[in-house]
């Protein structure tokens, strides 16, 4: 008896967890890639067992803005590498680092998907990667002189619509970088801050407060520009219509 009435509470809380919090859409940023290093051909140098043909050794990677933990609301990640690797699929959980690190010869698409905790309700999403081993862009001979590593990363949000209240709460308190911020480590509070916000960082970086004003700047002169050609076009077709006008005319 009291085992099912214990039941029944714990189906009603489950239930009010996975009720959705009307209204609110929390964005999750996070950055993934790929990083690539050419590997010696002298063998000792080599990664032990390392295959004849291999010429890179390749990490792909799923992480927080400025490495900022997302490990409450990213739980496993699962990276699909080609077939011609022994056991392709594989799967990353949390406190492992989401990446997996090989060498190979050739570049493909990998496949990341994405696992959210299961109080989220939510389903997991997929997304791809080009791995790249060579260098690319305007800038690539001068960087293959240089013998810089590969990188190619790209910069993603998660979108949660109306996530299920345990999940917000979730979401929006961390319990572990809260009892890191009061054991007095500034550097967890600050990163507490960093990663609880759905907002931009307001620091210097790729993904700051600056680039994005000079983002606006830029959509705003552009804005200008499409401004000033409507207004053109519009002159236009007054004249247009103006000579419309007076055909019409002389034909009467
Ligand atoms: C290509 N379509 O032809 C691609 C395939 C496959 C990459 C790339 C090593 C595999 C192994 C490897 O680099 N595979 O361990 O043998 O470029």
């Amino acid at each position: 008896m009291n085992t099912r009435k214990k039941s029944g509470v714990a189906a009603a809380k489950r239930e009010k967890d996975l009720m959705r919090v009307q209204g609110k859409s929390v964005y999750r940023p996070f950055v993934y890639g790929s990083k690539a290093v050419l590997l010696p051909t002298d063998t000792s140098k080599r990664p032990p067992n390392t295959p004849p043909d291999h010429t890179h050794q390749w990490t792909v990677y799923v992480r927080g803005v400025d490495d900022a933990d997302i490990t409450h609301w990213l739980r496993k990640v699962q990276f699909k590498l080609h077939e011609t690797y022994a056991q392709s699929q594989r799967m990353k959980e949390a406190p492992d680092q989401f990446e997996v690190t090989e060498t190979g010869w050739g570049e493909f698409e990998i496949g990341i998907k994405l696992f959210f905790p299961p109080e989220s309700g939510e389903k997991s999403q997929s997304i791809y990667h080009q791995l790249k081993l060579h260098h690319f862009g305007e800038d690539k001979e001068a960087a293959k002189e240089r013998g810089d590593p590969v990188i190619s990363q790209l910069y993603e949000e998660v979108i949660f619509n109306e996530p299920a209240e345990a999940f917000y709460e979730i979401l929006t308190t961390d319990p572990a970088s809260n009892a890191r911020a009061k054991a007095g480590s500034k550097v967890a509070k600050a990163k507490q801050i960093r990663s609880r916000n759905a907002e931009i960082p307001e620091k210097e970086g790729s993904y700051s407060h600056a680039a994005e004003s000079l983002e606006i700047h830029k959509l705003k002169e552009a804005q200008k520009i499409v401004d000033s050609l409507i207004a053109e076009e519009k002159v236009k077709l007054t004249e247009k219509e103006k000579e419309l006008e007076d055909l019409k005319k002389l034909e009467t």
